[in-house]
Formats: C-alpha cells, sequence, structure tokens
C-alpha cells in the first residue's frame, strides 16, 4: 500500500513507498544503482548493427524479429471512430520497410531531410521509423501547425521530403512551397482522386514497395532526429539528435517508466512535440512493449475507457490533461477498473502537488512528475517508482546524469551553488547519448548554452538535502501553454505581418487548465484604430498563420509598448502589469515608457 504521510507540511509531504508498491522494478535502490551505472552497460543492451553501426529503427524493429519476437504487438492503434488497426513488430516492420523502399524509390538517400505533418495516424509512425531506417533524419511537425511555424521550420531545416495529408497540403503547404527549393518530394496521405501536381499518393506507392530491405548503414553520430524548439528570441531552432540517443530512449525508459516486456504502455503526447517520438515511439519500441495510440483529441470518458479497456500498464501523459481530468472528478475515474495500471507518470509543465496527491485519489497512486527538455532527448530527473514521491518535485536525477544548481557571476560565469532550496539556473554536466549535437546551422545559439562545463537549461529550480529537484520557473520568456511550448517572437513577427500592427509583445498569462495561455499585446500603427473588430480580426489573422497551438488567445491594445533603451520590448514588464506584480528593475526603460 502507498500512504501518505498527512501531518507533513507541504514541502515534506511525501507518498511513502514500500517494496510491495515496486514489485521487479527496474530500480529499486537509487544510490546503489547511480554508484554501479554506466553508460556502456546502457549501449550493451542494444544489438548495433550487423557490420557495426547503430541504427534507431534496427533497435526499435528488426532487433526484435531476429529473436523471434515478431508475434508481439507493437501498436495498437484506436481510430477517432474508436475502430482498433493492429501492428504486430513484424506487421509493423513490414510497412516500415515499405516507407524505406518508397523513399529509395524517389531519390531520398541517407543524411535527406524528411519531414512529416500528420495527425497520429500509422502512417506518422512508418514514415518516422522508415526515415531513420532508409538512413534519412526525421523531423516531425504538429499538425495544428499553421502555414508559417510550418514553413519557418521547414526552411530552416532545409526539407527534402515531406509526408503529410492532402488537406493540410492544400491549406498549408501548396501556397508557398515553390519558394523552398529544397523540397523535391511530397508524399500525401487521404488522397482525393485529384492529386495535386508535383505530390505522390503515398498510399499507392506503399502498395507496390516491396516489404524486405536491409537498414541503411548508420553511425552513432550520425544526425537522425530533428526536433524544433523555440527560444526567447529569434527564429525556432532545431535541435540535433543522433542515433546513439538510442541508447538513452532505450534504458530511460527501462529505469523512469519501469518498462517490463509485457507492459501495455500509453503516452498520449504528439510526435510533433518530443515526448511523443522518443517515448511515444522510440523507447517503447526498443523495449519490446505494446503501446496503444489514440488518434482523438483528450476526452476524458474516452481516455478513461482506452486505460481499463486496453489494460494499460504504464501511463505517460501530461500536467493540462492531469487538471482536465481532476474536473471531472475521481469518482468519475472510480467506475473504470483501471486495476492494472501500475505506473503514472507526466512531463512537459510543472504538475502541481494537488495533482499528484489527486492521482492517490483516483487511481490509488501518485502521478510521477519528470522533467526534461528537446535538447536533452530524454527523461533527466524523475520520480522513480521505487522511490518516495514528494509532491510537487520533478524527483532526482537519472543514473549517468549529473545535475546541479548554478548561479550567474559577473563576467558570464557560473558556479554551482549546494545550500539546499537555494533557487538557481538548472544545469546538467554534457555527455549523456540522447543530447542534442548542436542547434541547425546556430552554433553560436548553441554554444551559449554551456558555460564552465555546465549545459544551462534555462529553466530556475531549486534541490532539497535528499536531492530531489523542485521547478521554480522559466528563466526566460518561453511559453508553455498545455505542455507546448512556444516562442514569443514566433508569435510576434505573425502579428507584425498584419497591416494595422506597429509593434507587438507576447507573454503567457497563468490559467489554472492550460498552465499558461498566449497573450499579445500589440500598438497599432497611425490611422488605425482600436476596435473590438480589430481585435478580433488580429485573433483571427494569427490562428490562421500560426495554427490554434501556438496563437494569441487574447489580444489588448496599448499606446505604446514598454522598451529597453537598445529597444528591445520588456515583455517581463508586461507580464508584471497584467499580473500586478512589482516591476522590479525597470532601470533599462526607455524613458518616456514609463
Ligand atoms: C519534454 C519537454 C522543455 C521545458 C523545460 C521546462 C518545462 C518540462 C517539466 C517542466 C516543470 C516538469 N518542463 N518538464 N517544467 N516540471 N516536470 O517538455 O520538452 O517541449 O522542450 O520543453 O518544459 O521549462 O525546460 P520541451
Amino acid at each position: 500500500m502507498i500512504t501518505m504521510d498527512p501531518t507533513a507540511n507541504a514541502r515534506d509531504e511525501r507518498i511513502r513507498k514500500r517494496p510491495e508498491d515496486y514489485p521487479g522494478a527496474n530500480l529499486s535502490n537509487y544510490e546503489d544503482f547511480i554508484g554501479k551505472f554506466a553508460w556502456d552497460q546502457a549501449r550493451a543492451l542494444l544489438d548495433g548493427l550487423p557490420g557495426g553501426g547503430l541504427n534507431i529503427a534496427y533497435e526499435a524493429i528488426d532487433r526484435h524479429l531476429k529473436a523471434g519476437r515478431g508475434d508481439k504487438l507493437a501498436l495498437r492503434w484506436i481510430a477517432r471512430d474508436a475502430k482498433i488497426r493492429d501492428f504486430t513488430y513484424s506487421a509493423l516492420g513490414a510497412q516500415v520497410n515499405r516507407f524505406v523502399n518508397t523513399l529509395a524509390e524517389h531519390g531520398i538517400r541517407k543524411g535527406d531531410r524528411v519531414f512529416s505533418l500528420l495527425g497520429r495516424v500509422p502512417e506518422l509512425y512508418f514514415a518516422a521509423l522508415g526515415t531513420l531506417k532508409n538512413g534519412s533524419v526525421f523531423s516531425p511537425l504538429f499538425s495544428a501547425f499553421g502555414p508559417e511555424p510550418i514553413k519557418a521550420r521547414m526552411t530552416i531545416g532545409q526539407a527534402n521530403a515531406l509526408v503529410t495529408t492532402e488537406a493540410f497540403y492544400r491549406r498549408k503547404i501548396e501556397p508557398w512551397r515553390k519558394e523552398l527549393a529544397s523540397l523535391e518530394k511530397v508524399f500525401l496521405t487521404e488522397c482525393s482522386a485529384n492529386l495535386p501536381p508535383d505530390t505522390i499518393d503515398l498510399a499507392a506507392a506503399l502498395a507496390q514497395a516491396s516489404e524486405v530491405c536491409e537498414t541503411v548503414q548508420t553511425l552513432p553520430e550520425d544526425m537522425a532526429l530533428l526536433h524544433f524548439t523555440s527560444g526567447t528570441t529569434g527564429k525556432p531552432k532545431g535541435a540535433i539528435h543522433v542515433h546513439e540517443a538510442v541508447v538513452a530512449h532505450n534504458v530511460t525508459g527501462k529505469l523512469a517508466l519501469d518498462f517490463h516486456p509485457d507492459d501495455i504502455f500509453w503516452c498520449t503526447a504528439d510526435p510533433g512535440w518530443i515526448t511523443g517520438t522518443s517515448y511515444g515511439i522510440i523507447s517503447p519500441l526498443t523495449n519490446g512493449v505494446t503501446m496503444v495510440i489514440d488518434q482523438a483529441e483528450f476526452d476524458a470518458e474516452r481516455w478513461y475507457r482506452i486505460l481499463q479497456d486496453q489494460k494499460v500498464s504504464v501511463w505517460y501523459t501530461a500536467p493540462t490533461a492531469i487538471r482536465m481530468l481532476m474536473k471531472t472528478g475521481a469518482d468519475f475515474a472510480k467506475r473504470f477498473d483501471l486495476s492494472r495500471l501500475r505506473l503514472l507518470a507526466s512531463v512537459g509543465e510543472p504538475l502541481n502537488p494537488e495533482a499528484v496527491l489527486w492521482g492517490m485519489q483516483a487511481f490509488g497512486k501518485p502521478f510521477h512528475d519528470n522533467w526534461w527538455q528537446t535538447e536533452t532527448g530524454g527523461i533527466m530527473i524523475t520520480n522513480f517508482l521505487a522511490m518516495d514521491v514528494k509532491p510537487g518535485s520533478m524527483g532526482r536525477p537519472l543514473p549517468g546524469i549529473a545535475a546541479g544548481i548554478v548561479e550567474h557571476l559577473e563576467g558570464g560565469s557560473v558556479r554551482e551553488i549546494t545550500k539546499p532550496m537555494a533557487m538557481g539556473e538548472l544545469a546538467l554536466r554534457p555527455g549523456w547519448p540522447s543530447m542534442m549535437r548542436g542547434y541547425l546551422n546556430e552554433e553560436a545559439r548553441y554554444k551559449k548554452c554551456f558555460v564552465n562545463g555546465w549545459y544551462l537549461t534555462g529553466d530556475l529550480a531549486m534541490r532539497d538535502s535528499e536531492g530531489y529537484y523542485w521547478f521554480v520557473g522559466r528563466a526566460d520568456d518561453v511559453i508553455k501553454s498545455s505542455g507546448h511550448l512556444i516562442g514569443p517572437f514566433e508569435v510576434e513577427s505573425a502579428l507584425m505581418e498584419h497591416k494595422a500592427v506597429a509593434e507587438a509583445g507576447v507573454i503567457g498569462i497563468p490559467e489554472p487548465t492550460a498552465g499558461e495561455v498566449v497573450k499579445a499585446y500589440v500598438a497599432l500603427k497611425d490611422g488605425f484604430t482600436a476596435s473590438e473588430a480589430l481585435r478580433k480580426e488580429l485573433l483571427g489573422h494569427a490562428r490562421q498563420r500560426l495554427g490554434p497551438a501556438v496563437a494569441p488567445k487574447d489580444i489588448a491594445f496599448r499606446q505604446n509598448l514598454p522598451k529597453t533603451r537598445s529597444g528591445k520590448i520588456m515583455r517581463r514588464l508586461l507580464k508584471a502589469r497584467e499580473l500586478g506584480l512589482p516591476e522590479g528593475d525597470i532601470s533599462t526603460l526607455e524613458s518616456e515608457e514609463r
């Protein structure tokens, strides 16, 4: 039985675990395990390619086929209408091979960049694994992006091929396709009889392709994945991940998500964001578990039914979804048989202590928060199954990961602070296999992340005397809304394209369910007057260009926006004013703006 200590105060509160709460856990004694762990052991858990080299797709599928595990269910896909399509490891492998042969037939080779813009449909999974097996670089885009974020990412990434639906293509790609000379091949799903010019019907191509192929020889340091992320300023950054990352994807699945061969795993994240790729595709497959994929969007009853009917044992979700479930009450959860659930995990945004504790009421188990980033490629800090959970804490570092809290010193250097509960920037000692190898074509931005041998995460945090980490906030202006990372600059740029907008400043406003929502402040050009009609027009303009996942939910007009003397909009001040917080140091504010 998991018990809670009701006498403890918030920070000391803990959900105690006893050995019967984690029978057979892969990591049962943290200190002991940490002392013995080495990345070479993790490497040895994988096969590597025959003849040398390493390839993520080979470890995810072919290795299991070779070992006679081809009949095991790899992927159960639940369509929006609740119909089910099952793929064993060998059936999935056959589809992946068809995709590889299709790419090869169309001249897409090793190192070429293949983007996807798809909902959670089986073709997305064939494309991800097939691209990797072909030695090409896979870059998944979130299907709720509008044309601008898509164009920006495909241009930075110099896309050679794209897999998308005909409808997305017509609406989000075709209008600007000619501007991207590198984009040679466009594969379409859900095609009409009237295929747009210069595109390929993917279903027809797959049907003709052979089910047999060899893995293209890739080396551990060959580029495999390009995941876009956002910073405070400038364009989105393409974080480069290599095939070697699979070493971390695989072992963190065992250690943080406690994967065992019989597990049925559901990662609710979309592969358009890194959680949905690292843990929604690669980690479960390399660990040989069965994964469930739901095409539909969040719906409390549907989700409980999936957990029950699919006998999900390990569930990886996000705070926004947990908070939406909380709204429907713990009693609702109890109507379902959720007895197979043995590990509940959460990532992507701060998980409030109430949500951890609500897990106890609804499921008899806490949510296990964990922390990582697009840049780190895999889970870095987690509440392990076999360890007491402190509600509100992100947990402790994974074996092989050295974390610290650092303070910034004059002159640009940093120093570790070891005093318990002192706030500073969360930093990691680089060197684990899934660490990004760069931001594509952005050497300076990449280099800026490393100071005095630390990788600086951009998050503020504290560490307590037992080594548990506590999230405090972002050190920059990046926004996390429903677990999706949004760069304010990208939103501001889209607003600035409207003829009425002179300046735009974009911030995240706290919101109880989504964590934060995007809000924009706009100053108009001379000759334009603020009105409700114009506000609606701007909201529509942003939504059409950026898509619903990124566009602001609210826009407010201002005469001027607060700026520094060098002309940068002070988002921090916009936020302080919005929230009625102290304005802090405003010495750099341009005088006429005060
Ligand atoms: C995996 C992923 C990374 C940023 C990260 C931090 C926030 C992630 C968190 C968390 C509080 C947690 N974040 N996990 N904040 N508690 N458990 O989400 O990657 O989209 O790159 O976002 O998300 O701010 O720096 P990514």
